[in-house]
């Protein structure tokens, strides 16, 4: 069965390792959010794309999510002695490797997918995790400050601000001029099933979505009876990680299990999983087109992700055609 994954960052990655248990035998590919990406000490970092690689392939700091286990932070340390920042991103030793063989490859000329492909030859995820595309794609969140418009890059926002002000608007610089990488289409043309992970549908999902080309090619597939499915990042009205509550209001979507569903549509998801808890939801889910089932969501660890991903494998079954 050939399985296509919309990724970002924690949520989408270990949403993936509950899936890989659940269909061992399944061809993944995951199609990977650069938005998140920014350049730092003349190095090209790829968090959403480095998140899977790292947890599919065993180096990821499990509780934070993202980074490297058993990791240092000696460059960092000298970095700031030299007053070079930014000082809020945390980079550790192990990563910077990544980011330097990502960096010298890009510059021999080897674009982003190729690249990726190369450092998931030492991980070895046990899926294809391809960027959405090689164009450089950044997301921008425009914020107020003291009165003052500006635009952040994403990380600024996320991680420097904590999201602590609201974002105004979420933009994708350079999505409109992106093109989704070699092999994006064929594989949402070839997939059996296409999965949106929980993973945040603004910055993760949304990006990728983003680039023409590639939503449309899902809402083909779609017509063409390949089972669209979808996970519900909001459980009981809240994200449950990371902040989605904060850009899903830049876009004018409520924090609920229903919202994202019907921000979606009917035209890019065939079904929707959302939490035990937002049961009530499914009604109104299921009122706009949407087949919906209520289910444990919450990823306390492989096999409760694993089950996750059975459901939406039914729950594909039961909508496809
Ligand atoms: N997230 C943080 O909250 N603090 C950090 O210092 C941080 C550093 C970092 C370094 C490399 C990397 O790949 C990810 C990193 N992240 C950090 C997570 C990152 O902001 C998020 O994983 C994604 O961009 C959101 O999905």
């Amino acid at each position: 069965m050939r399985i296509v994954v919309l990724a970002g960052g924690i949520g989408g990655a270990r949403f993936l390792r509950g899936l890989k248990q659940a269909a061992p035998d399944a061809e993944i590919t995951v199609v990977g959010n650069t938005g998140d990406d920014i350049h730092l000490f003349g190095l090209k970092v790829c968090p959403d794309l480095d998140t899977v690689m790292y947890t599919l392939g065993g180096g990821i700091n499990e509780e934070q999510g993202w980074g490297r286990l058993d990791e240092s932070f000696t460059v960092k340390e000298e970095l700031a002695a030299y007053g070079v920042g930014p000082e809020w991103f945390g980079l550790g030793d192990r990563d910077f490797a990544t980011h330097i063989v990502r960096t010298q490859m890009l510059g021999a000329g080897f674009p982003l997918s190729a690249v990726t492909e190369a450092l998931c030859a030492r991980w070895q995820p046990g899926v294809r995790l391809l960027p959405m595309s090689d164009d450089r794609v950044e997301t921008h969140v425009a914020i107020e400050v003291d009165g003052e418009q500006k635009a952040v890059h994403f990380q600024e926002y996320w991680v420097k601000l904590r999201a602590s002000v609201d974002a105004k608007a979420v933009v994708p610089v350079g999505a409109e001029a992106a093109k989704p990488a070699p092999g994006v289409l064929e594989a949402i043309a070839a997939a059996d099933v296409i999965l949106f992970p929980p993973s945040n549908p603004v910055v993760s999902v949304g990006t990728i979505l983003a680039v023409p080309g590639i939503r449309e090619a899902i809402v083909e597939a779609g017509a063409a009876g390949t089972p669209v499915v979808g996970l519900s990042p909001i459980v009981g009205d809240a994200p449950v990680r990371g902040m989605a509550d904060k850009v899903l209001a830049a876009v004018g979507v409520e924090a609920t299990a229903t919202a994202v569903a019907l921000h979606y549509g009917s035209e890019l998801v065939d079904g929707w999983l959302v939490d035990t808890v937002d049961a009530g939801a499914v009604a109104d889910v299921e009122a706009a087109g949407i087949r919906c089932r209520a289910v444990p969501l919450m990823m306390t660890d492989v096999e409760a992700t694993a089950a996750m991903a059975r459901e939406a494998l039914a729950l594909a079954e039961e909508v496809r055609g």
